[in-house]
């Protein structure tokens, strides 16, 4: 901007000479008109010396052209990878040397990175839009990581049922739909009938055992191997029902491969825009259980071995402007935990009851949690126990 003013007073002085005014009086510096002392450019990032920023996200979780605009505008080069599970980032993170600046952990499932030193602190001091999160939000957050000291929010959403509207009635026959939705991927009595048209869990154990265990009345992230037991004998009732463990949702839902989901709430409704899109005629529906869906809050962290902690922090700041944030919302259907870019969201999506939830869906969610180190070995053995249909 402040070039572009400069340039404009450089052009006009280069006209008024070319024009030969040469007649008037050259004017002493004292009688000079006291130009005011240009503001200095406002300080840009610091960057690191090498222009490059490794980010690692989740698959459909980001705007078409953030990353482009990011690169034209900061002259950073980014290279950007996905992983389908906070198992497969849990790895590479305690592996070390990811190479990656940037990771997005869900902030349950993260909380035991921080414990276990991988991330360093956010230096709020260069993130200019820091202030554009909620507060309310950023208290959710701090119940994992305390004074906010690592995690900056990136979306959030909740796992939930999506369905095949017209499949699953067909599928019913006639059987009126469960008044809690978890009843059809949870409940023999409904997952027999859908098991023809193809029920679909997402895959990790992360994913679906809170489901599982809230569905037999524990607690969702429960700590105690005795309600895994529950947890495990209720899926191996539905186990032959299940056709497919998905790392892919978005694709398999718009590709019909079934009929009944336990996907991400966000993706749910990616889908179903995209099927719409096909021309196709079955209708794609998030729903809202009324045994409530699972919260996650997935978060931006920066490795402690991060080659760019000055780019990442670029980035970060960039993705808290207020129009980063609500196109978040308009083209991904996650809203982002950015208070400022509410009044530019489209009403749409505003209006979309599985985006922006109702008081009485909200305080029906189940909280974000996380298991702890310890119960590690159970929670994977019953999932496991449970795809080998054991
Ligand atoms: N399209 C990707 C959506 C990201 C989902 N992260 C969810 C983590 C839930 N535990």
């Amino acid at each position: 901007m402040m070039k572009k003013h400069v340039l404009a007073l450089a052009i006009a002085a280069i006209v008024l000479v070319a024009c030969g005014k040469k007649e008037e009086p050259v004017a002493t510096p004292a009688e000079t008109t006291p130009v005011a002392a240009a503001p200095a450019a406002p300080a840009g990032p610091v960057l690191d010396d090498e222009k490059v920023l490794n980010i690692y996200n989740w698959p459909d979780y980001i705007t078409e052209t953030m990353i482009a605009d990011f690169e034209k505008e900061f002259g950073i080069k980014v290279n950007y990878d996905t992983f389908e599970t906070n198992e497969a980032l849990h790895a590479k993170l305690v592996a070390g040397n990811s190479g990656y600046d940037i990771v997005i952990p869900t902030a349950g499932f993260g909380k035991k990175q921080i414990d276990g030193g991988l991330y360093q602190e956010i230096d709020r001091s260069k993130i200019s839009n820091y202030g554009n999160l909620d507060p309310e939000f950023m208290e959710k957050i701090a119940g994992v990581d305390p004074d906010n000291k690592h995690f900056v929010p990136w979306a959030w959403g909740f796992t939930t049922v999506g369905i095949n509207k017209q499949k699953v009635e067909a599928a019913l026959g006639g059987m009126p739909m469960p008044e809690n939705a978890w009843d059809l991927v949870f409940n023999p009595e409904y997952s027999s009938k859908l098991r023809s048209c193809g029920i679909i869990y997402l895959d990790s154990p992360s994913e679906i055992l809170p489901l599982a265990l809230h569905y037999v009345g524990k607690p969702p992230y429960s700590e105690n191997p005795e309600d895994f037991k529950e947890a495990g004998a209720m899926l191996a009732k539905v186990r032959k029902d299940v056709r497919l463990f998905s790392s892919t949702m978005i694709d398999d839902i718009a590709g019909g491969k079934g009929c009944a989901f336990v996907g991400w709430s966000g993706d749910i409704n990616i889908a179903a825009d995209r099927v719409k899109e096909m021309g196709g005629k079955d209708e794609i529906v998030p729903l809202l259980p009324t045994g409530g869906g699972l919260v996650f809050i997935d978060t931006m962290a920066i490795p402690k071995d991060a080659k760019h902690p000055n780019n990442a922090h670029a980035f970060i700041d960039f993705y808290l402007r207020a129009e980063n944030g609500a196109a978040m919302a308009n083209e991904m259907n996650y809203p982002t935990g950015n208070k400022a870019s509410l009044p530019l969201i489209n009403d749409e999506v505003k209006d979309n009851k599985t985006i922006f939830l109702s008081d009485e869906d909200t305080e029906r969610l189940i909280p974000t949690g996380g298991f702890s180190n310890e119960i590690g070995s159970t929670l994977n053995d019953t999932y496991n126990a449970f795809k080998r249909g054991r």
